[in-house]
């Protein structure tokens, strides 16, 4: 297939971009490169030294006689350059990554919240535009998120993507009717997603358009059997307060002597898939496509829940390292359960690679590796989502808070 994937220099998008091409599929990658100007804007790197787009494709072309093509494309804003693009490759199938992906980012302040919402609403629905315009049947796999559902403790598990529903008429009969299941976003860049999902709606219905939407979980880890091929093909890797997700950070904090940051008491349970299943759920999706006309197809894209805390206790225990207690910068549900179906992608023949498989010890490895490119000062997550939890937080330098939320 030709494929182009949309967002391919990102943390997922690249060893997707790299997982395909080794599949034997024709690769392009369209990015606007807007990950490393925000590494500049915050004044962070990745942990693991991360090549440009232009050196990392020439590598991959070194190692294996593949090319992977590079076009550099702002989705967002440049619709015509989009257009012209997809009408000159016209691709079998697109990848949808290209969107600021970070909670506490998009929290950060009100220019952040509006970059956050008009950067991914404006990309997808230039994606969807383009398509029709140019009666183009790509079947458009997206990286959606968990956080849509939200995470407050229902009784029930999560279904994929669709609930049925019995809605009660004037003349006292049910009638059943299958909905999306209710959205409830957690931070702004969620709640993009949410929008997303709307978006597909719309276009899936009114103009046949094929969609897969991807429901993914946290991702931990970062090497694939592909970047692990050469040192130049490596994954980037984020620590930050900003962009580091809660199982990266903990290894990495690990690595390098740094107290765990538990925001809360840890009672959040959030579901967890590996990088390296991660890109594998995007190739069975891609091979599964739905039909035209039909509805948009959701899997939930995760492997197994965790607790926050089970999982610092685990890593303070596999490491020594101290865990901090720290007050939530966040405004979430202290405790919750997470109970989700994923037996789409089961069925579909996943094996999931889990957190017992021996996994966590190689990431700390790579982060010792790489501990001297590690600013500490970059480390506490400090992006709050009120003015009332900023004004009651802030932070030593080894991220233990000097006041405590009441
Ligand atoms: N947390 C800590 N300590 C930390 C960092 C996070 O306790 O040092 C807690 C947070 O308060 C939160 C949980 O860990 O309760 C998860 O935070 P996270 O930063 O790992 O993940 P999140 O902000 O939800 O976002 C990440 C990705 C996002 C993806 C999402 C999947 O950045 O792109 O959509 O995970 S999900 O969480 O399932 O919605």
């Amino acid at each position: 297939m030709k494929i182009a994937v949309l967002g391919g220099d990102g943390f997922v998008g690249w060893p997707t971009s790299l997982h395909l091409s080794d599949a034997g599929h024709e690769i392009h990658i369209l990015d606007n490169l807007s990950r490393r100007w925000i590494d500049t804007e915050l004044g962070v790197q990745s942990l693991t030294p991360m090549d440009s787009i232009q050196e990392r494709t020439r590598i991959w072309h070194a190692e294996t006689g593949r090319r992977i093509h590079f076009h550099l494309i702002d989705l967002a804003k440049d619709y015509e350059l989009l257009k012209g693009w997809l009408s000159k490759h016209r691709p079998d199938a697109i990848i949808h990554f290209a969107e600021q992906r970070a909670a506490p980012y998009s929290m950060k302040s009100d220019r952040h919240k509006n970059y956050t919402v008009s950067n991914n609403v404006n990309a997808t629905h230039n994606l969807l535009n383009a398509l029709v315009e140019l009666d183009l049947d790509a079947h458009l796999v997206h990286l959606g998120t968990m956080g849509v559902y939200g995470y407050s403790t229902v009784g029930a598990a999560i279904p994929e993507g669709y609930l049925p529903v019995g809605i009660e008429t004037a003349d006292g009969r049910t009638v059943s009717q299958e909905i999306l299941y209710p959205s409830n976003p957690g931070s702004i860049y969620h709640m993009t997603k949410c929008l997303d999902q709307q978006l597909f709606q719309f276009y899936a219905k009114n103009d046949g358009l094929r969609i897969t939407d991807l429901h993914q979980g946290i991702v931990w880890g970062t090497h694939t059997e592909q970047t692990r091929r050469h040192t130049q093909l490596i994954n980037r890797f984020d620590y930050d307060g900003d962009y580091g997700t809660v199982l990266n950070r903990f290894l990495i904090q690990a690595a390098i002597g740094y107290p765990l940051t538990v925001h809360g008491t840890g009672g959040q349970t959030r579901a967890f898939i590996h990088i390296q299943d991660s890109v594998r759920c995007i190739e069975i999706a891609l091979n599964n496509p739905p039909a035209r006309g039909g509805r948009v197809e959701i899997f939930n894209q995760m492997t197994e829940t965790h607790r926050v805390r089970d999982l610092a206790e685990m890593i303070a225990k596999m490491t020594g390292s101290r865990i901090a207690w720290l007050p939530n910068p966040r405004k979430e549900a202290p405790e919750n359960e997470l109970v989700v179906k994923n037996e789409k992608f089961l069925g579909l023949g996943l094996e999931p690679t889990t957190l017992g498989e021996g996994l966590l010890g190689e990431i700390v490895d790579v982060a010792k590796k790489y501990a001297y490119r590690v600013d500490r000062s970059r480390v506490p997550a400090v992006s709050a989502w009120t003015r009332d939890i900023a004004a009651k937080v802030e932070h030593d330098p080894e991220g233990v808070r000097l006041k405590s939320v009441s």
